[in-house]
């Protein structure tokens, strides 16, 4: 299976890309502050490489409960040092996680090689942007807003709806000239999902999978991990790993993290494992 990502081609066949975040923010949910300065993203981007990140995930807007949106300017101001001076470099490949499609074409004009967009092209100049640099794109669910998704989310069959949105939105990116081999879909865990949710869409990760594109799958210090284990945002590194290891033996191909070196330790195994048993039960991978 390949991701096409402008000038590469990203084989997911065997080993899953862990997606390191790098959070240029001052209010991320875990990590807010932290590496706002341009100089501690960068090395925070590069400790992420160095720890076994395949690609990088650059945010200059969070995304978390009850946050508002940031305006394009501030977003590329956020970003736009990290991203031209990671391009420059040469070897990462880069992913920007915006909803909006300037931040997006500045971005890619830059270097960028992917969109993430948690809107799954709210934006409707996004798709033309991506489209025209020939960008991997990343169509995540999510049900509402930042600012009001956790209101009470309500599924019938979380797995079915999610699965038929980002389908419908598949067919959208078709239509605007985006091949099928540059799009990934994401289950938004936490977008607009109450912990039931999240864990229903991971234990049937196979309705995305059957799509037939890379799921990348993104459980890193979730509130759903809090919850199960009544534990603050700083001691959830094992419930994210048991998560991320779950998602990849389900099929996921790309996994969005925060702690990247322990992140890519467990999905070594777990891509093993479901590698044994593709050799012994191919009807079942
Ligand atoms: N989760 C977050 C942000 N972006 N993108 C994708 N595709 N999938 C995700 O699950 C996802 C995402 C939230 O994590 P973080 O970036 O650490 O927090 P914040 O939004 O507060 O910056």
């Amino acid at each position: 299976m390949l991701w096409r990502c402008r000038d590469r081609d990203v084989d997911l066949s065997s080993r899953t890309l862990v997606m390191g975040v790098v959070n240029v923010t001052p209010d991320s949910f875990s990590d807010g502050g932290r590496y706002a300065a341009p100089d501690a993203a960068l090395a925070h981007a590069r400790r992420l490489r160095a720890e076994g990140a395949g690609v990088l995930d650059l945010g200059g807007e969070s995304t978390r409960p009850g946050s508002q949106p940031v305006p394009d300017d501030e977003q590329w101001r956020r970003i736009g040092p990290v991203v031209e001076t990671l391009a420059q470099e040469g070897d990462a490949l880069i992913s920007v996680d915006t909803a909006s499609a300037a931040v997006a074409e500045r971005a890619l004009a830059a270097g960028a090689h992917i969109v993430n967009d948690v809107t799954a092209l709210g934006d409707p100049a996004m798709a033309a942007v991506v489209a025209g640099a020939g960008a991997g794109l990343v169509l995540m669910h999510m049900r509402g807003t930042p600012a009001d998704m956790q209101r009470d989310p309500r599924y019938t069959d979380a797995a079915a709806e999610v699965a038929a949105f980002l389908a419908q939105r598949f067919e959208i990116t078709a239509e605007a000239g985006i091949a099928s081999e540059q799009v990934a879909f994401d289950p938004g865990i936490g977008f607009g999902k109450a912990a039931r949710h999240s864990l229903e869409l991971l234990a049937r990760l196979d309705a995305l999978v059957a799509l037939g594109r890379p799921v990348l799958v993104g459980v890193s210090r979730k509130s759903f991990i809090g919850q199960i284990l009544d534990l603050p945002v700083d001691q959830r590194l094992e419930g994210s790993l048991a998560a991320a290891a779950v998602a990849v033996f389900l099929g996921a191909r790309i996994i969005r993290a925060h702690d990247v070196g322990a992140t890519v330790r467990a999905v070594r195994i777990a891509e093993a494992l479901r590698e044994a048993r593709q050799t012994t039960h191919p009807a079942q991978a």
